[in-house]
């Protein structure tokens, strides 16, 4: 063989080289994507950000708001995917206490103020920039709770070293690292801090939302994140109070016996049955499934419809079709995709069932039309009586379909303050800037300042919005105000206005 290659002429060595290419392109189209054989392999090494920098870990305290970033949400809410490549994410964390169940007052550890804290989104590619300041040492209002202790960040979704970018970092301290998104998932964060166990069953975790690089195959109408997760609590040894109410901690006994005392979706027992998840018959929803444990599994399932498509750990490449149920071990997600069949309440719940009754229940309301058997206003205003003004219909329906997980009007605060009266007491100008750039409020107006400090330090997030938009849930929220806060009282009270 190695004669006869020698033996060969020029002409004869030139055509062996043409073939060769040819074999070669060949080859490409047939295993490439661009072929009807194998697909080009998606998660190929060579093309994987496999070197990120150092972290690095300082002394400097950040003072600002507890979390900010690119494409955060509070789950259940999530925000459509920011399409900038970097990502640049703060997560504080702290030491606050929490309402886990009515009148369930706990002492957490969080990162960025929240249990869980809040949903990252990104996607394929994407670098995040993460930074944490350990604020374990700064008093919650009115008392030392837990004492200050060290913490640390670790991101499933990323490939690092745990030893450089995962370590602990005392209070007052910050650490920095960055790493790219190589994979697309539902992926846990937590902090890693020994005891680990401990860390997590106080509070200490979130999901970080990798979509693929093209996005999903599919088209959602509806987004959710669901978020599992046990509480091990006790009532405090010292007998400490918290507004009157009994202070509740870590149970360390029953946490390393893996018996909770609440297994909960969102950080709150039957925290979705009080706020359901809006959709409408014949919408398809998508949920973000993350099962944190610390120690439990999930069975999730949704009662009356069946999961078109589970992504098993978030990622398309996993897919199953119709499925009844998703099991998901401690740190496992899944996205599942069903169709809302017709009106109604379906059920979210784990179907180990005695998890269900210590609070991992919520509800997703497609009931249709307010009035109706077994329908729930989310709005104080029923769902019938619309403004004559367009803008302010546009408005009403934006609202509805981007503002209700943080907001009502006239039936209370959520994760923001009612908006019932809002036109009353600001001016249109202040709103307007308000709703466009709220962090820049934040920085510079005593009112909007004065409002975070009543939300509990969380800061509304920036929605994005264009000028058109802002105008018409300006005209909205003046219509609502127009029709005033009893008419709209009177609207839930006497659901029999809603068929008018
Ligand atoms: C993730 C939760 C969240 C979402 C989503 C959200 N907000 Fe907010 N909003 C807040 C919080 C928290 C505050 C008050 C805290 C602060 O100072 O940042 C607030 C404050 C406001 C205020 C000022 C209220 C007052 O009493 O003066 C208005 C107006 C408002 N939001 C409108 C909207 C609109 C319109 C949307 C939807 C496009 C929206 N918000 C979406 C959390 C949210
Ligand atoms: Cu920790």
């Amino acid at each position: 063989m190695r004669r006869l290659y020698v033996r060969m002429s020029r002409s004869h060595d030139r055509a062996r080289r043409k073939i060769v290419l040819l074999v070669a392109v060949c080859a490409t189209l047939l295993l490439g994507a661009c072929g009807p054989g194998v697909p080009a392999d998606r998660y190929d090494r060579a093309k994987m950000d496999l070197k990120p920098v150092p972290a690095k870990t300082s002394n400097e305290r950040h003072a600002g708001p507890f979390s900010s970033g690119t494409g955060l949400s509070v789950a259940p809410e999530i925000r459509p995917l920011d399409p900038s490549p970097v990502k640049t994410i703060r997560l504080d964390t702290t030491h606050k206490i929490i309402d886990i169940a009515p009148g369930v007052k706990f002492s957490a550890w969080t990162f960025g103020d929240h249990v869980p804290g809040p949903v990252i989104r990104a996607r394929v590619g994407d670098r995040i920039e993460f930074s944490m300041t350990n604020r374990s040492d700064e008093v919650v209002p009115g008392m030392q709770i837990a004492p200050p202790m060290m913490h640390s960040m670790d991101f499933h979704a990323a490939m690092v070293s745990p030893q450089d970018k995962y370590h602990s970092i005392a209070p007052g301290q910050t650490i920095t690292f960055q790493f790219t998104l190589n994979y697309p998932g539902v992926f846990m964060y937590h902090c890693g801090t020994p005891m680990i166990l401990e860390h997590i069953a106080s509070g200490m975790y979130g999901a970080l939302i990798v979509e693929p690089r093209a996005g999903y195959p599919t088209k959602a109408d509806r987004e959710y994140v669901v978020i599992q997760s046990e509480f091990y609590s006790k009532l405090d040894s010292r007998k400490r109070k918290v507004d009157g109410v009994p202070l509740y901690v870590l149970d360390s006994d029953q946490l390393r016996e893996a018996r909770p005392t609440y297994t909960v979706f969102n950080g709150a027992y039957n925290g979705m049955v009080k706020n359901p998840l809006p959709a409408k018959p014949g919408e398809l929803v998508r949920l973000f499934v993350l099962n944190v444990g610390p120690s439990k599994t999930s069975s999730f399932h949704v009662v009356g419809t069946i999961f078109d498509r589970v992504w098993m750990d978030g990622n398309p490449d996993n897919q199953f079709r119709g499925m009844q149920t998703v099991l998901l071990g401690s740190s496992s997600g899944a996205i599942v995709e069903f169709f809302i069949p017709e009106a109604g309440r379906y059920i979210m719940v784990d179907h180990h069932f005695a998890n269900a009754s210590q609070g991992a229940i919520g509800l997703i309301d497609a009931a249709g039309a307010p009035g109706e058997k077994g329908g729930i206003e989310h709005h104080n205003i029923s769902a019938t009586r619309t403004p004559g003004d367009p803008e302010a219909v546009k408005g009403k329906m934006a609202f509805e379909s981007k503002c209700l997980a943080c907001h009502s009007i006239g039936q209370g605060r959520k994760l923001g303050p009612d908006l019932a009266g809002v036109t009353k007491r600001r001016t249109i100008s202040w709103l307007a800037k308000w709703l466009k750039a709220p962090e820049k409020m934040l920085e510079s107006d005593v009112d909007a300042q004065a409002m975070l400090k009543q939300a509990g330090g969380l800061p509304m997030p920036n929605q994005n919005l264009s000028d058109a938009e802002i105008h018409q849930y300006i005209r909205y929220f003046q219509w609502a105000d127009e029709q005033g806060g009893g008419e709209a009282q009177k609207s839930v009270t006497h659901p029999k206005e809603g068929g008018e």
